[in-house]
This record gives structure tokens, C-alpha cells and sequence, in this order.
């Protein structure tokens, strides 16, 4: 029998472990979980990962008993690793929660990232670069790779300082601040990105840790094309849903609108285009930088813990090692044998699925008119603030549908409009952007400004932006409405809906300040693949990150 070496796996605060587990399992390693504080002296190999808020990480594992027993793994000279909140876990302390103070293995403070001239928080693929010269790496980070990172707070780089006291640092650069994206001395590794989401580039470095492969020589052609900082993100939508036959497909709309018009199957069939799981393999390999689930049917009379998008994401993230967002549905709920179950249990079993982030859309504008209705109060209840609250900010994202409705003056409505360089068939040149529910079947008396302020304000960390009227027109982003609401609020943005061939990547990069693109249609109907946008972003001159086989 072959007995794989195993690994042990702290457990103590809400995330997404099983991507962290499978990645470990696909480099050869078994996970075995530290339940208690003794469970820690068996461990050889520890690992110790953390998401959400840094004050509740060292808390849970100060009232867990475990803070003792990981600083004498360390000191023991055992292997150590701390991944994203788990690294930070080993500086001094962090500006998120000065109440509770870190190991203190590392002389620095966290500090949050400034969001004057950009996003935050962090969110996509960025470098760890070696500090020292570059003909030497550690735990196989490469200058020339990308890892994915999502984060707020980080630690401030300063040249010499660490390098001084015998540490290994590889640094990233965000807008003007450069930070440290990873560090090693002797036993210890620590990464701020996510090694397990951050494709075959971060199961090397989690292989390189297991194996106990510290440091590599690295040739001179291997720095070649090395350019730091943040890539364009590029991601791939799948809208899942079970067609006339009862079968999960993938599928894709006009305007919302998924049955087939013409051809053979018209008639009203659910637009069939693969299964989902395998594309989002095929995406994945395509470079896709990250892999959105739509759930656009609610799977009537299927108890929750059956729901086939639980398969999927457990499926897809057995070989998918990018982040996987999964939305529709997330929300306080009824389960068919009449429980009640709250959205914040409802995403975590994504999230134990396999999920990294959630998606809510209709649950989010209903929240934001509660919002407005309570003048601006936060009630704490909504789905956004528990999950982010639960999980963090990064892990909630908030879909948007909005419709544009024309209007001959700005004064003609209460909400807020734009001057399109659209006007409609009965030439009205100012829009505003309605927000929509329930797959953009009804509409509600909220713009997408008030929309995307509201969710920001729960603490929302992301916004997918798609457009009705564009949804699968292949006639481009809706580039009006990106910088409108890019405009409005400093969490990223993804632009959705329109994309139909790679110069509209180009074109919504170049025209707008959005975070990241998305694309569904075009690349389910193989009209182009992730890996030729990539390849026409680069030949713009944006910096991407291109699959890593
Ligand atoms: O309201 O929290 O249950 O979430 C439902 C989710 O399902 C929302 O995110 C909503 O956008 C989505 N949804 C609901 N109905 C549909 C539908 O198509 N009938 N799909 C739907 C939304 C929009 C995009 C699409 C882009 C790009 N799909 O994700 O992929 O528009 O398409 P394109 O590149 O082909 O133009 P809740």
C-alpha cells in the first residue's frame, strides 16, 4: 500500500479549506486536522491558513489554546507555513485589530492598503519576487509567475530590513505600495497570496514546502519577462442551470433570455452548451483567471444539502485551482422540509464545498432598499454583512442586473442618471441604470449607484457588473455604465456582458478603470478562448497572467 506523507492542517476559523486540501492532495500529501492544542505536537509538517478579519483569526486561536503550541512548532525548528491571514499571523501585529497583537516572529506591522488611487481590496494575480538577487528563489517562486492574491492589509516592504536578520523575501507591487507577497527563514514559509487558488505556479510552491526544497537556483532566461504588479484579470461565467430533460447544463442568454429561438431547437428548449464541470476545466487550462457559477434556476423541491451545485463546485474544485465564485440563491431561506436556514449557512456550504467566494444578487437589492429606508442604517442581518462578517469582505461579491431606462432629463427622475452617448429610438439621451430581481424579471426602484453604495457600505467586497440590454449582444462592454458606477465606490469591479471578441477586453481596459472583464458566450460557443484574449490583452501591452502548465 502507498501511504502518502501527510500534513497537518490547523482548523480553527471559517474559509474555504477543501481547495487548500485538494490542492495538497494533487502535490502528493495527506491532510491530517489539529482539533486541539496537543494535536499540534504530533504535527511535523504544519499548516496554518486564515481568511476574514485578522483580529478574529488570533482570537480564535488564542481562545482555541493554539497560539503556545504553534510558536514551539516553530521554534522547534519544524516546518512551518502560514497562508494569507495565517502569514500575518507571525508579524508583530496589524492595523485591522491593534487589540489582539500577532506572534511577533516578524518586526512589522499589517497596515491596510491606501484606496485613494485604487481598489481595495487586492484582488487577482500578482508577483512575489524575490528581493535579493535574482539567481536564487525560494520554495519555487518564480519571477516570471503570478499568484493569486485578495487581501487588504499587508505588510509594508522596506528594502535590507528583514533581508538583514536572514530573511527571504519576495515582494509584490500594488499601485505605489510594494509589499511582501512571501517570506522564509530556516523552518519557516509564509505566503500573503493563495498558493492553493494560484494554478500550477502555487502548487509548486506547496509541493517545494512539503518536500522540504528551500531554495533554487534560478537560470537567467528564467527571469526573462518578469514585470511586477497586478494583471488584468480575466473570467470565465458559466450560468448553470437544469434543462427540460432535468440535466445541469450550461447555458446562456440574449438579454437574459435562455431558450432557443431558431434553428433546430427552437421551439423553447434550454440552450444547451456543455457540462459544467468540464468547462470549467477547459477554462481553467485556457488560462481563465478565475471560474464564475451562476445557479440561474433554484432547483425547486430539492433539499438544500442535495443542491447538484454543491457536486459541482466539489467536482470542479478537485482540479480547478483558480478561485471559484458560485452565485444564485444565497439568501435566508426555507428548506423543503420547512427549516429555516439563514444565507450565512447556505454559503457556507458552498464555501465547504469548495467555493471561494459567493455571489448574491436579488437578496442584495432588497438589502440596499432596506438600507435606504432606514436611512442609511446596517442592520447587521442582510446576507452580505453576515457572510462578510463570517468570511470577509473578499468572499462576498454582489451580482448586479440593471436595465437602462431612457428619460428626456435628468429632472424627469429622482435617480441618478448618465448622458449616453446612446440615446434610444425616440432619441432620449439621458439613462439611468435600474436595478432588477429574480434573473432580471422585475424591476425595482433602485439605480445601480444607490445599489453599489449600499452593498459597499455592508461590506460587499466585489461587484460583478452586468448589463441587461448588453447580456450576450457580443456588441462590447457597457463601458458608460463601468465608469459610472467605478466612479461611485472603491471596491473592484468585473465587468460583465457584451463581450464578443478580444478587443472588447482591450477596449474596456483601456476605456474604463475596471478591475476585471468577464465573458460567458463567446467563450461557450468557441467563437475565441481565454488564452487568445490573453494573448491579444498582451499584445495591447496589459500585463496578464498566461496559463502555467
Ligand atoms: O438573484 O441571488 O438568486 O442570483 C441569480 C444570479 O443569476 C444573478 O447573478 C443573475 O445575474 C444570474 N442570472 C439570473 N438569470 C439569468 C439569466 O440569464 N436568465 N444570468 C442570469 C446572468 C449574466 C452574466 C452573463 C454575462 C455575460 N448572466 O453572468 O454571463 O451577461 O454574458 P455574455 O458575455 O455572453 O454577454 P440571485
Amino acid at each position: 500500500i502507498l501511504v502518502m506523507p501527510t500534513v497537518h492542517l490547523l482548523d480553527y476559523v471559517a474559509g474555504n479549506i477543501r481547495s487548500l486540501v485538494n490542492a495538497i492532495n494533487q502535490v502528493g500529501y495527506e491532510v491530517e486536522w489539529i482539533k486541539s492544542p496537543e494535536d499540534v505536537k504530533k504535527a511535523e509538517k504544519l499548516i496554518l491558513p486564515g481568511v476574514g478579519h485578522f483580529g478574529h483569526c488570533l482570537s480564535q486561536l488564542d481562545k482555541g489554546g493554539f497560539l503556545g503550541p504553534i510558536r514551539e512548532h516553530v521554534d522547534a525548528g519544524k516546518p512551518f507555513m502560514g497562508i494569507c491571514v495565517g502569514l500575518q499571523a507571525l508579524f508583530q501585529g496589524s492595523e485591522e485589530d491593534p487589540n489582539f497583537p500577532g506572534l511577533g516572529l516578524i518586526p512589522i506591522h499589517i497596515q491596510k492598503f491606501k484606496d485613494v488611487s485604487k481598489s481595495v481590496p487586492h484582488i487577482g494575480w500578482n508577483s512575489a519576487i524575490n528581493s535579493a538577487a535574482n539567481e536564487r528563489s525560494f520554495y519555487g517562486l518564480r519571477p516570471t509567475s503570478k499568484y493569486y492574491y485578495v487581501h487588504s492589509y499587508a505588510a509594508p516592504y522596506t528594502p535590507g530590513i528583514l533581508e538583514a536578520e536572514g530573511w527571504s523575501v519576495a515582494t509584490a507591487t500594488y499601485g505605489d505600495e510594494e509589499f511582501i507577497g512571501a517570506i522564509s527563514r530556516g523552518n519557516i514559509f509564509g505566503t500573503q497570496f493563495h498558493p492553493e487558488k494560484s494554478g500550477v505556479a502555487g502548487l509548486r510552491a506547496i509541493r517545494a514546502f512539503l518536500s522540504g526544497d528551500q531554495f533554487q537556483s534560478l537560470s537567467p532566461d528564467s527571469i526573462v519577462g518578469k514585470k511586477d504588479g497586478l494583471t488584468r484579470r480575466v473570467i470565465a461565467c458559466l450560468d448553470v442551470r437544469t434543462n427540460d430533460t432535468g440535466d445541469l447544463v450550461v447555458t446562456k442568454g440574449d438579454q437574459y433570455d435562455v431558450r432557443e429561438k431558431a434553428g433546430v431547437n427552437a421551439g423553447g428548449q434550454v440552450r444547451n452548451l456543455g457540462k459544467p464541470v468540464d468547462m470549467a476545466k477547459k477554462y481553467y487550462e485556457q488560462g481563465a483567471d478565475e471560474v464564475t457559477f451562476l445557479n440561474i434556476t433554484s432547483f425547486r423541491n430539492c433539499p438544500l444539502a442535495d443542491t447538484p451545485m454543491l457536486e459541482i463546485l466539489r467536482r470542479a474544485s478537485e482540479t480547478v485551482f483558480v478561485p471559484l465564485t458560485i452565485g444564485g440563491g444565497i439568501k435566508d431561506t426555507t428548506d423543503t422540509d420547512g427549516t429555516e436556514v439563514t444565507a450565512l449557512e447556505v454559503a457556507t456550504m458552498y464555501f465547504k464545498s469548495g467555493a471561494d467566494k459567493v455571489s448574491i444578487g436579488s437578496d442584495a437589492v432588497f438589502a440596499a432598499e432596506d438600507y435606504y429606508q432606514a436611512g442609511k442604517a446596517l442592520g447587521g442581518r442582510t446576507a452580505i454583512e453576515t457572510i462578510s462578517q463570517a468570511y470577509g469582505n473578499q468572499a462576498v461579491v454582489v451580482s448586479v442586473d440593471p436595465k437602462r431606462v431612457y428619460v428626456d432629463r435628468p429632472e424627469d427622475t429622482t435617480h441618478h442618471t448618465i448622458k449616453t452617448a446612446f440615446p434610444n429610438a425616440a432619441g432620449q439621451e439621458f439613462c439611468w441604470y435600474q436595478c432588477t430581481v429574480k434573473g432580471g424579471r422585475e424591476t425595482r426602484d433602485v439605480d445601480v449607484r444607490q445599489l453599489v453604495q449600499a452593498v459597499e457600505a455592508m461590506g460587499a467586497g466585489e461587484i460583478l457588473l452586468n448589463c441587461i440590454d448588453k447580456d450576450g449582444s457580443n456588441s462590447g462592454f457597457d463601458l458608460e455604465l463601468i465608469n459610472d458606477v467605478k466612479a461611485a465606490i472603491k471596491i473592484p469591479v468585473i465587468a460583465s456582458s457584451g463581450a464578443g471578441n478580444p478587443g472588447h477586453f482591450a477596449e474596456v481596459f483601456k476605456k474604463t478603470p475596471t478591475d476585471a472583464a468577464l465573458g460567458a458566450g463567446m467563450f461557450h460557443r468557441g467563437e475565441y478562448t481565454v488564452s487568445q484574449v490573453k494573448d491579444h490583452l498582451q499584445a495591447e501591452g496589459f500585463l496578464v497572467r498566461q496559463f502555467e502548465a
